[in-house]
């Protein structure tokens, strides 16, 4: 018989916090429960010990992004004449006028920050970036500039920014290619209304008493949509208008019915529609539209759902009630306080031996530089860089769209997290701030830091045998346990793609990425016969097929820039043994070891049967082997399905294969750029030439990796996509970076060993389980800033 003692449960009791009011109302009252949270004397026992324990950043964060102040400078710079750049405010400016699209900080030349962090050089001076649309030009454009150094002083420059592009053109960009904007938007909707109240009583008759007549006219019941890219090398200019029933679910509610308009230059007068589309029919002219409508030819087969209420994330009375769900769900809690150390004013963390800086910018959002484990830098910069959606279909939306998240500055679309639910209750929760013209924006609470339980022990011993009654001589178990950096961005007129990412420090010294989607769905009309781009979903809605890229930057610095790129392919090889001489050849496994020679990109090998580790090979462990990180292929690690789509063929290479390797450069700072969408024939930014034959042995290396989905939509995307299917991941994990795993100093483990007397002895390396009372409240809704966006997404 076993005997279990159950002595050393701890006390945890659960107390109910105060009912608080639902989120939204009562803000005040939620403001107070949280300060009283915040201020909890960390000393008193409870779960929640307040604020983590802090850290001091051993250097300042050189690569934080520049303050209000600096950005009021810039902004009031740039708009001085004395500048020669001719600009107009915002607010004032037509298509035929110069102003700011965006600030935002110039990346830090690495070049300039090693001397800083590692020696005793002076810490390099910070550089705004502006992209400034030049309506005014005789030949219209959008070019870009870097301001600096700041803050602004009698030595501070405006230049254009080209050294950080490619494409031949540097900063600029050609006007019909630039970012469109509300003004790009206005323009385009003369036209639209005008062709669309001419047909109003087709579409009216086909669509249940659908019509559009401009967006602020109170005739009109539909709502329009476009995507991009809308040029292709920037000499012309296009939309595919998509029609959908209005709502908060339009994206969900899609009609048959589209409108191509050309929309190239600065001179609305010029613009004209190139045709409609419906039932999979192209209609060149309102004549020819008409006359197949009058000859019956356009009903339709489906009607869309003028009610999208199915399409909202509240619970559904119809689907029932589960057993026992009235009861509160389990969730991840700091039992023994905080075990992070922050420097909040440096955004530098340091956990279990981790220890990195994190900055934001509003086109990439979090990123993290100087990675650290146990004093030993391993990741110079790991940031994402694009978040690439291309869809498919037979109309001219689905076919026509591919997105790049970082032109509609995904960063900024990073909101306020729920405490408790999109994060654990007592995360610690990070504002992110982001400028608009003069002004600086807030995003309340958009990042989250907490540890978490790994859900399974970190490792595990039992051995076996011996004396007692347990059948056991001794049994070692550690905690598994990570910190993890998380952050939402919900990108496209805050309905499409929410992409959370989680960045996890494994206490082994292993580091994870995670990437989920969830959002709605950019559906298509039901078309019974397009099967292959997707199963229907609701009456008239089908889920539209394709691919989700996730591109991510990790500039590895193994102990040092001198790395190389090792690759242990797994290969079966005939050979004899002379012990088995009855087996004459045989065939068994080895590794065939081998570094990449020169900047490529690359693929997992079939059945993951080879080993990517960046390794430095100057630095060896006790045991000789060359100290390294493995990349260790994670869930649905996908790249781009179609190589050779005219909608991304050349602006588009980073999303083309699994992973790639660069020399860094402080000229290459970014896979792609923000403005790159609308340019897929002529990039502005071509990661493919990135690749031009540079050794990557023992260089400075920068693995460049895809986490993704190829979205094969289904009924269960209704209302919209589940975080538990649509992940990503990938692992680094130390390979000989060390001489042993890093779980030897850890003391949240047990050593159980039974007694003479038939009873087991915990060793608990003077770590006791918690006793405290939790007090959990309905968290703190920030008010993030309400920023106008283009409306046509
Ligand atoms: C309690 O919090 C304070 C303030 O953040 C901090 O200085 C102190 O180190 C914390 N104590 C512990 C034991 O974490
Ligand atoms: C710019 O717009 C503001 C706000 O609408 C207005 O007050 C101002 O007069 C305008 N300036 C010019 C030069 O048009
Ligand atoms: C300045 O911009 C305006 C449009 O805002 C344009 O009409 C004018 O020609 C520009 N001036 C110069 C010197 O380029
Ligand atoms: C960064 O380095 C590039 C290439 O050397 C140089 O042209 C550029 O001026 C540097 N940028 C800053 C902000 O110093
Ligand atoms: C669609 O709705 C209209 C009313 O707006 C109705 O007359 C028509 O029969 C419906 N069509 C289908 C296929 O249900
Ligand atoms: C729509 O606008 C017109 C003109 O502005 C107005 O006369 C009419 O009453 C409005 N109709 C409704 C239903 O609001
Ligand atoms: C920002 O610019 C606007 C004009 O666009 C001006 O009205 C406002 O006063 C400026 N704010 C500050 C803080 O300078
Ligand atoms: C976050 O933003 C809110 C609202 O602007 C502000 O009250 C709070 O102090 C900010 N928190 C930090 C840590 O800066
Ligand atoms: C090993 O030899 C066998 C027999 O000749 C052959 O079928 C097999 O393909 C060989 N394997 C490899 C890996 O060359
Ligand atoms: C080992 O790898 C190298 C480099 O990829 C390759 O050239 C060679 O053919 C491989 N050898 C075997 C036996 O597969
Ligand atoms: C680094 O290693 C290479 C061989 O991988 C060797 O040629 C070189 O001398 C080493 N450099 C140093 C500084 O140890
Ligand atoms: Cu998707």
């Amino acid at each position: 018989m076993h005997r279990f003692l159950l002595a050393l449960l701890g006390v945890v009791s659960l107390v109910a916090g105060t009912a608080l009011p639902p989120l939204g109302y009562e803000r005040r009252l939620l403001r107070d429960a949280w300060n009283k949270r915040q201020q909890t004397d960390n000393s008193s026992g409870s779960c929640f010990s307040g604020a983590a324990p802090p850290a001091v950043a051993p250097k300042e964060n050189v690569w934080a992004p520049m303050d209000a102040a600096d950005n009021h400078a810039v902004w009031t710079l740039l708009h001085d004449p004395s500048s020669g750049l001719n600009l107009t405010l915002p607010i004032n400016a037509t298509l035929s006028d110069n102003y700011v699209f965006w600030l935002d900080t110039t990346p830090m030349n690495k070049s300039a920050v090693l001397p800083y962090i590692d020696g005793d050089g002076p810490a390099p001076s910070r550089y705004a970036r502006a992209i400034i649309f030049r309506g005014g030009q005789e030949v219209p454009d959008s070019q870009e500039y870097f301001i600096g150094p700041l803050p602004v002083s009698a030595e501070t420059t405006v230049q254009p920014l080209d050294y950080i592009y490619n494409g031949g053109d540097g900063g600029r960009v050609p006007y019909n290619a630039r970012y469109f904007d509300a003004k790009r938007s206005a323009a385009t909707e003369p036209l639209i209304a005008e062709a669309m109240s001419g047909i109003a009583d087709i579409t009216a008759a086909l669509f249940q008493g659908g019509a559009y007549y401009g967006p602020r006219d109170n005739r009109t019941t539909l709502s329009i949509t476009s995507g991009t890219p809308l040029s292709f090398d920037g000499t012309q200019a296009f939309r595919n208008i998509m029609f959908r029933f209005p709502g908060p679910a339009t994206y969900m509610t899609p009609l048959d019915f589209f409108l191509l308009i050309d929309c190239t230059g600065t001179d609305a007068s010029r613009y004209f529609v190139k045709g409609f589309v419906t039932n999979e029919r192209f209609f060149p002219t309102v004549a020819d539209l008409r006359a197949a409508f009058e000859a019956g030819e356009l009903a339709q087969e489906y009607n869309q759902t003028l009610d999208g209420s199915w399409a909202l994330v509240d619970r559904k009375p119809e689907l029932g009630v589960r057993d026992l769900e009235e009861r509160f769900a389990p969730g991840i809690i700091e039992l023994g306080g905080k075990r992070y150390r922050l420097d909040a004013t440096q955004k530098y963390f340091e956990y279990m031996g981790w220890s990195a800086y994190m900055s934001f910018s509003r086109t990439l959002g979090i990123m993290f530089f100087d990675i650290k484990f146990k004093g030993e830098r391993i990741i110079y910069e790991l940031s994402m860089q694009e978040a690439l959606a291309q869809y498919g279909g037979n109309q001219p939306k689905a076919a026509n769209t591919v997105y790049h998240d970082t032109y509609y500055s995904l960063g900024t679309d990073m909101g306020t997290l729920l405490e408790g639910f999109d994060c654990p209750f007592g995360s610690t929760l990070w504002n992110v701030t982001y400028h608009e013209e003069n002004s600086t924006i807030v995003n309340q609470d958009a990042l989250c830091i907490f540890e978490t339980d790994s859900g399974y022990p970190l490792s595990r011993h039992r051995a076996g045998g011996g004396p007692s009654d347990y059948g056991f001589q001794s049994l070692g178990v550690v905690k598994g346990t990570a910190l993890v950096v998380r952050a939402v961005a919900t990108v496209g007129n805050y309905a499409l793609n929410s992409v959370c990412s989680d960045y996890l420090f494994h206490v082994d010294g292993s580091l994870e990425v995670v990437v989920r989607a969830s959002g709605y769905l950019q559906s298509s009309f039901y078309y019974p016969d397009q099967g292959k781009w997707g199963p229907r979903i609701q009456q008239a809605t089908q889920g539209s097929l394709h691919d989700h890229i996730l591109t991510f930057k990790a500039d590895f610095d193994i102990l040092d820039t001198a790395n190389s790129l090792q690759v242990s392919e797994l290969i079966a090889a005939n050979q004899s043994q002379p012990w088995f001489p009855e087996l004459g050849e045989f065939e068994q496994m080895e590794l065939n070891i081998s570094y990449m020679q020169t900047e490529q990109q690359f693929n997992w090998a079939p059945n993951n049967q080879a080993m990517y580790c960046v390794v430095n090979r100057n630095k060896t462990n006790a045991w000789g082997e060359e100290r390294g990180y493995r990349i260790v292929p994670g869930r649905s690690d996908v790249h781009l399905s179609v190589a050779n789509s005219p909608w991304s063929l050349k602006n588009a290479a980073f999303a083309k294969s699994h992973l790639a390797v660069t020399r860094q450069h402080d000229t290459e700072p970014f896979a792609n750029s923000v403005q790159n969408v609308n340019l897929p024939w002529k990039p502005q930014q071509d990661f493919a030439k990135f690749f031009d034959g540079e050794s990557v042995e023992q260089e400075d290396l920068v693995l460049f990796f895809n986490l993704g989905m190829h979205h094969f939509t289904r009924a269960e995307d209704v209302p919209v996509t589940l975080y538990t299917e649509a992940y990503s991941s990938i692992v680094f994990a130390p390979q000989n970076f060390f001489d042993r795993a890093q779980d030897g100093d850890l003391l949240n483990r047990r050593w159980v060993v039974p007694t003479a007397e038939d009873t087991l002895e915990f060793e608990t390396y003077g770590v006791e389980l918690p006793s405290c009372p939790i007090e959990i409240s309905e968290p703190v809704y920030g008010i993030s800033p309400v920023v106008t966006q283009e409306d046509a997404i």
